[in-house]
């Protein structure tokens, strides 16, 4: 099956950038076709080995505000916030949608991807930097959406002036790259109105 139809028509799906102090970040709202995002939407949330990991904060012990799965190449293990993963083998779905990432991103070669599901409005991902020395210095990152649209915030670590708000629309993509991971922070916050689950994929490459 040819994976994204229209792969044939690449300058229909461009990066906006967003050149930010001590960063970039690149969005690209029709990196898949809405029936294609609906299918992998769908795939995977019927093939992915989701799993409630639990997080040690204060000395207790709290369900992490999504699922979780840790898919890619054996051997590169990842740990963050006191999880470690060991991945899952690639599945053909997954190797599927790292192809036409890496064909908009040549230079990149992903070993991993940590996929999130957020189940509704109430599921969040907390400030953060995908800083973890395992991802070496200025990692790029490449997120996939999928269902429901959710906010993406970043903030810089040290300028309050320095902000971003993203619309993540089912079937986009953002690349996050050069000295992001160590300036800025994001999430992914609580919007209780919103009912519907959403899936994030993040490539990464383990050192
Ligand atoms: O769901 C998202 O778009 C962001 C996920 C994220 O920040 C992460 O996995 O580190």
């Amino acid at each position: 099956m040819d994976l994204f139809n229209q792969e044939q028509k690449p300058s229909i799906r461009e990066f906006k950038k967003f050149d930010l102090k001590d960063g970039e970040v690149w969005y690209m709202e029709n990196f898949m076709p809405n029936e294609k995002a609906i299918y992998y939407y769908k795939r995977f949330i019927e093939t992915i080995n989701w799993r409630q990991e639990e997080i040690k904060m204060y000395g207790k012990v709290f369900p992490v505000p999504r699922k979780t799965a840790w898919y890619g190449y054996e051997g590169f293990n990842y740990k963050y916030s006191g999880i470690l993963c060991n991945p899952e083998p690639w599945t053909k779905d997954l190797l599927d949608v790292k192809r036409v990432i890496e064909h908009f991103l040549p230079n990149e070669n992903f070993n991993s991807v940590l996929l999130n599901l957020y189940r509704d409005g109430n599921d969040k991902v907390s400030w953060h930097a995908d800083d973890e020395s395992g991802l070496g210095i200025n990692p790029t990152i490449a997120s996939v959406s999928l269902g429901a649209k959710r906010r993406f915030d970043l903030k810089h670590k040290n300028d309050p002036d320095q902000k971003l708000q993203l619309e993540l629309n089912s079937g986009s993509l953002v690349i996050m790259s050069g000295e992001l991971q160590h300036h800025w922070l994001h999430q992914i916050p609580i919007q209780k109105r919103i009912n519907e689950p959403r899936i994030n994929l993040t490539f990464r490459t383990i050192k």
